[in-house]
Order: C-alpha cells, then structure tokens, then sequence
C-alpha cells in the first residue's frame, strides 16, 4: 500500500459493523449486554466506537473520534463461540489481559471475513 512505509501511519486493515458485547474484564466475568459497534481494525488493534451512527469513512483516524475501547491483538486468541448465545455467528475474542468479546453479525460471510482476517493478524504478530 502507499502508507506501507510510514510506521507512524498503521494501516487500516478493516472496519465494519458488528454486534458487540463483552463478557469478560481482567478475567473477571461481566453481565452480556450486546451493542451495534463500528469496528475498526488497525495496526495491531481492534478499536471500537459507539455510535455506529455517527462514523464516517475517515473517523477512524487517530484524532478524528473517540473510541469507546480499544484491544491489543498481540497474544489474542480468537475461537468460534456459538454454544455462548442464542445468537447465530458469533466468535469470541479474548485478550492476554483477559477481557474477553462475543462479536456477532447476522450476515455469514461478514463475520467468516472478520473471523479469518482477526486470525491472521493475531498469527502474524505470534512470529514478530
Ligand atoms: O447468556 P445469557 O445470559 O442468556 O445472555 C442473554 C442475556 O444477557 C440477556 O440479557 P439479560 O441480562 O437482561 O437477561 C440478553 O438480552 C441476551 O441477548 C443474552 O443472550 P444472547 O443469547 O443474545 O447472547
């Protein structure tokens, strides 16, 4: 890409709606309360936002919005988690910090995308 040499630019690798709810804080289990959220994968971070409603192409830029959270994928494991909710399509994040994400997407192919470019950029990180 024509970033690819700027490291202070981290390349946006992905960003979408999804169904949200975490279940986990610091090992420490939370009560599910599910959330549309505009998520934006970037660099070696999944960072959310709150208000789907309001993002913009450009709002994931550093600066531009406000993340509601934001999650360092380096040592993340990422499993298929459908027996966690009645919900079809969903697979849960968990960090080494131990919170832990359900995400969701009523679309197959959206959350198979989601599912398969999380994995990759968890795997590449494992080999740095
Ligand atoms: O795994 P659970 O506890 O059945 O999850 C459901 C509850 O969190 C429910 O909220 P209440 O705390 O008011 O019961 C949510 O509304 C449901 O969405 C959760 O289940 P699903 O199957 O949607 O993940």
């Amino acid at each position: 890409s024509p970033d690819s040499s700027d490291s202070s630019t981290p390349e946006l690798e992905k960003a979408g709606l999804l169904n949200k709810t975490k279940i986990a804080e610091g090992g420490r289990k939370l009560r599910k309360n599910w959330n549309p959220s505009w998520v934006v994968l970037v660099g070696n971070s999944l960072v959310f936002f709150k208000d789907p409603k309001s993002q913009t192409p450009s709002s994931w830029k550093p600066g531009n919005s406000h993340p509601e959270s934001s999650v360092d994928l380096r040592g993340a494991q990422l499993h298929w988690a459908n027996e966690m909710s009645s919900k079809k399509n969903v697979f849960k994040l968990r960090t080494v910090t131990g919170n832990e994400f359900l995400l969701q997407s009523e679309t197959d192919s959206v959350i198979t995308e989601w599912f398969n470019t999380l994995q990759s950029v968890i795997n590449k990180l494992v080999s740095l």
